[in-house]
């Protein structure tokens, strides 16, 4: 079934670290050989032994319109004829910040990365040279990509691989970020009231999607906002990884207005991209406009956001983002009723067209509840649904996606599958 996947893995190794060229695609967290994937169309994702799947990584988010799609295709390939990139800026940058600032107002100027890591990086040293301040906030459990000062009790791959804590990262790095419990909101009156003059930066995903999905309690983000205020220190949104995926973005679904957002992933369509911005004021500090020095070869690559912007044009059409959260609910009842009926305690939750789920009972609030989640079970579970068609992140602490190619009986098979390996997995 993966003997092709097989003998490529071994290649890979001998080449590239781990075979991978990101940690959470090498299957540690599941045990078993990468699968090695040839194409994608629509929903479905086939590996190099022509295996197919149903696919609820897209990519680890950025493809909300599924695999390949026709106005995505068509845009990239026109873009990439006129050229692939110039090093100077385009009428296409102006348009996707246009676009992006319909999506998100609160970005009063934004900068183009090449990936989310860097937009962090970017949106962090605004906030501290706006500042003047170097501590910065975060929370256990979440991912904000693989700068230095973040690789501090972090989610997603860090936490897949038991490596919360990154080597390399000098102490005293980490010594200016402070990490407390997700949805904790004593323990982040308490960071405040000890080091709220020295806070440059609060960064949180509202909506937590890298240590599975955990969702912001009520008054959680509202606290973050008003400590945020009362100290003076920047408010960061990360929505890199749920932005487009909620409607109006965390930011407008929990009306809670960051100082700066972080976005990627769906704004490329698949492409390189990242994207940070905020309030003017911060943002006039970066360079050419201020001291804080920021920069990319590629930043606001011309096929990026040719890309992007064909997948923003059809995600705005009457009923489609309405119609995906209604199938990712679809999606998440059917895993409940299918645990119901065989007696696994298992919670699974999604808001808009993000979904996860844990194997233990009642929805984790925090990184400490999600770890005593049953990451055994889930490995012998994710290999019978891979098994059955159906391609799941490889990990334990990460979320799942919907596109607008999933169909009802993409979900129906799904669900099916789920049950059968809920029953394989058991024990
Ligand atoms: P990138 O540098 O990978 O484009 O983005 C980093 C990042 C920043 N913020 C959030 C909330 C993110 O989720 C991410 C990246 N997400 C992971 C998966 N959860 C990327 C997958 C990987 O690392 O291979």
């Amino acid at each position: 079934m993966f003997s092709r996947s097989e003998d490529l893995f071994e290649q890979a190794v001998a080449l590239l670290v781990g075979g991978v060229n990101s940690p959470v695609r090498a299957f540690k967290g599941v045990g078993g050989t990468p699968v090695f994937m040839a194409s994608g169309h629509g929903s479905h994702i086939t590996d190099e032994d022509g295996n197919s799947y149903i696919d609820y990584v897209l990519s680890w988010g950025p493809l909300i319109l599924g695999h390949a799609h026709p106005a995505v295709v068509e845009a990239a390939i026109a873009a990439v004829r006129e050229g692939s990139s110039f090093g100077a800026p385009t009428a296409r940058e102006v348009e996707m910040a246009r676009a992006v600032q319909s999506f998100y107002p609160s970005l009063e100027k934004m900068r183009f990365t090449s990936s989310g890591t860097e937009a962090v990086m970017g949106a962090i040293r605004a906030a501290r040279g706006f500042t003047g301040r170097s501590k910065v906030l975060k929370f256990e459990g979440c991912y904000h990509g693989h700068a230095d000062y973040l690789l501090v009790k972090a989610g997603s791959g860090a936490a897949t691989l038991g490596a919360p804590d990154s080597a390399g990262v000098p102490a005293s790095f980490a010594a200016e970020t402070i990490v407390v419990p997700y949805n904790d909101v004593k323990a982040v009156e308490h960071a405040f009231a000890e080091h709220g003059r020295e806070l440059a930066a609060v960064i949180v995903e509202p909506v937590a999607g890298n240590m599975g999905l955990v969702l912001p309690e009520p008054g959680f983000l509202d606290a973050l906002r008003n400590l945020a205020t009362h100290f003076d220190s920047v408010l960061i949104f990360d929505e890199v990884l749920v932005g487009f995926r909620i409607q109006g973005g965390a930011q407008g679904w929990y009306q809670i207005k960051p100082d700066l957002t972080c976005l990627g992933k769906v704004i490329g369509g698949g492409f390189p991209v990242g994207c940070y911005g905020g309030r003017r004021e911060i943002m006039n500090c970066v360079a050419p406009e201020g001291p804080v020095y920021q920069a990319g070869t590629l930043s606001g690559n011309p096929v990026a956001m040719a890309a992007g912007l064909a997948t923003l044009e059809e995600l705005g059409r009457p009923g489609v983002i309405e119609a995906l959260d209604s199938r990712t609910e679809t999606l998440v009842k059917g895993m409940k009723a299918a645990a119901k009926a065989e007696g696994v305690a298992l919670a699974a939750v999604s808001i808009g067209c993000v979904f996860g789920f844990f194997f233990r009972a009642g929805a984790p609030r925090s990184w400490d509840e999600v770890k005593v989640s049953d990451a055994v079970r889930f490995k012998r579970f994710y290999h019978a649904m891979l098994k059955r068609g159906v391609y799941l992140a490889p990990s334990a602490f990460e979320s799942g996606f919907l596109s607008t190619a999933h169909s009802f009986e993409d979900i129906d098979k799904t669900v099916a599958a789920f049950r059968e390996s809920l029953r394989e997995s058991g024990g």
